[in-house]
């Protein structure tokens, strides 16, 4: 049993191959008749809930309390040494970490998992060595954060902020037409009990998120520790465009209404944009593209792509999304196809308080880890929680920036590092009055 008493040593228990073990017993847990390698263990599904119940059989096996609430979050939590003080019980507000479980089709083994596995291993910790803490600590495994299933991101994390409701979630639709509601109760949820399991902002004091970048600067800067200090928002369009189908052979070219043409000036018209300088700093994707009816020897007479608008300004995220729409109706127009869009999902982007980015630079120098103070280009769960409370992110380094496929990448001693930041600026805010 290490003594807490040389507290500055805590941090150096942080255990790179405990790490590593965690790492890889999360990677297992994925699809395998999926085309592609990589991890594919969509929200919603009996796999992401076998990452929970791995969460959640740590976490206990900690002796920690752990609960999963009606959206498929999963939080254990250490209670603070004021929870019971001389004068009967008295509760002072709670601090949390954690990130998601949940991945993309064919994604990475770090998006999400590296926060998780953070948190773990800083339960871990303070379940063996006694390290006395006055506050809670929660330890959170949010559900459902990747938008690539129901369109919408970070339903778990938007549910606990009441951002999403029971009724929101039974007009969700996955490709195959199930609801968020009905993926819900096929793993065992209660989507009707999602407004009973909102978080009371008082009962918190902050939140932090340990994530992988997700882009370049950590590894460029050579840096292995980033404090976020704003996280993109995200507007997401599904567009269906409506030509005419009809014979490759036997319609010249002057009596098509081809949809696919249209759409694909319609993806040319998002590049543009987005390179356009009056829109510096947008970053515009058209990630899914189905073409209809798909056959050789048919001219498209429907296409639908999906559009996802990042941005860290509010304003110019919007204004790009309208400028988009407008394009593609002129688009379509011109070729005598139709055009019309449903919104999937609009995420404002949220600058972090100054005070927490401040407090989690302080915790990496104390530690002597080099840190630079940076944007989100992804959006998180922390986004939505930051709609509740003071809310932090720490980013460490991903390989070639690479993201949301199999060659995502951070090495444990990379993860280690920003684990021992994390538990150093939780145990800083723990002390904060
Ligand atoms: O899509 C995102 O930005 C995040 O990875 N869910
Ligand atoms: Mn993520
Ligand atoms: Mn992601």
């Amino acid at each position: 049993m290490t003594t807490t008493e040389g507290l500055d040593e805590i941090e150096s228990l942080v255990d790179v191959e405990r790490i590593q073990r965690h790492i890889d017993a999360f990677a297992a847990l994925t699809e395998t008749d999926v085309e592609g390698d990589g991890v594919t263990r969509l929200a919603y599904t009996p796999l992401e809930r076998r990452a929970h119940a791995l969460f959640r059989d740590h976490m206990a096996g900690l002796g920690l309390q752990v609960r999963t609430d009606a959206a498929g979050n999963t939080m254990a939590e250490s209670d603070g040494t004021s929870a019971a003080s001389a004068h009967g019980t008295t509760s002072v507000a709670a601090l949390g970490t954690g990130s998601h479980l949940d991945s993309v089709p064919s994604g990475g083994r770090f998006d999400g998992i590296a926060g998780v596995v953070a948190s773990m291993e800083i339960a871990e910790i303070v379940s063996t060595t006694g390290l006395r803490h006055r506050r809670p600590w929660r330890f959170v495994a949010f559900a459902a954060e990747e938008g690539a299933r129901f369109g919408q991101a970070c339903n778990g994390s938007r549910m606990v902020a009441g951002l999403t409701s029971a009724i929101d979630a039974e007009q969700l639709f996955d490709a195959s037409g199930i609801s968020m509601g009905d993926a819900m109760r096929s793993v065992g949820l209660h989507p009707e009990r999602i407004g009973a399991d909102r978080w009371a902002p008082e009962d918190w004091s902050a939140f932090i998120e340990l994530h992988i970048e997700q882009g370049v600067v950590l590894e460029d800067r050579q840096v292995n520790v980033g404090v976020v200090d704003a996280i993109s928002g995200s507007t997401r369009l599904a567009i269906r465009v409506d030509g005419r189908a009809s014979h490759t052979g036997g319609t010249p070219m002057h009596l098509r209404r081809d949809a696919l043409v249209t759409a694909s000036r319609c993806v040319l018209a998002c590049d543009e944009l987005a390179r356009d300088p009056a829109h510096h700093g947008t970053r515009v994707t058209v990630g899914r593209l189905t073409v209809h009816p798909g056959s050789i020897t048919t001219i498209p007479g429907r296409v639908d792509f999906t559009v996802d608008v990042r941005d860290i300004d509010s304003d110019r995220q919007r204004r790009t999304a309208e400028a988009l729409i407008a394009r593609f109706r002129s688009i379509a127009d011109t070729a005598r196809t139709e055009v019309s869009f449903e919104l999937m999902g609009d995420t404002s982007p949220v600058v972090l308080p100054h005070w927490l980015v401040a407090e989690i630079g302080v915790a990496a120098a104390d530690l002597g880890e080099m840190h630079q103070v940076l944007p989100s280009g992804a959006s998180h769960d922390s986004q939505q929680i930051a709609h509740l409370l003071a809310t932090g992110m720490i980013f460490v380094p991903s390989r070639d920036g690479l993201s949301h496929v199999p060659e995502e990448h951070t090495t444990a001693e990379q993860l280690a590092g920003g684990t021992r930041t994390l538990l150093r600026a939780l145990r800083r805010l723990d002390g904060r009055p």
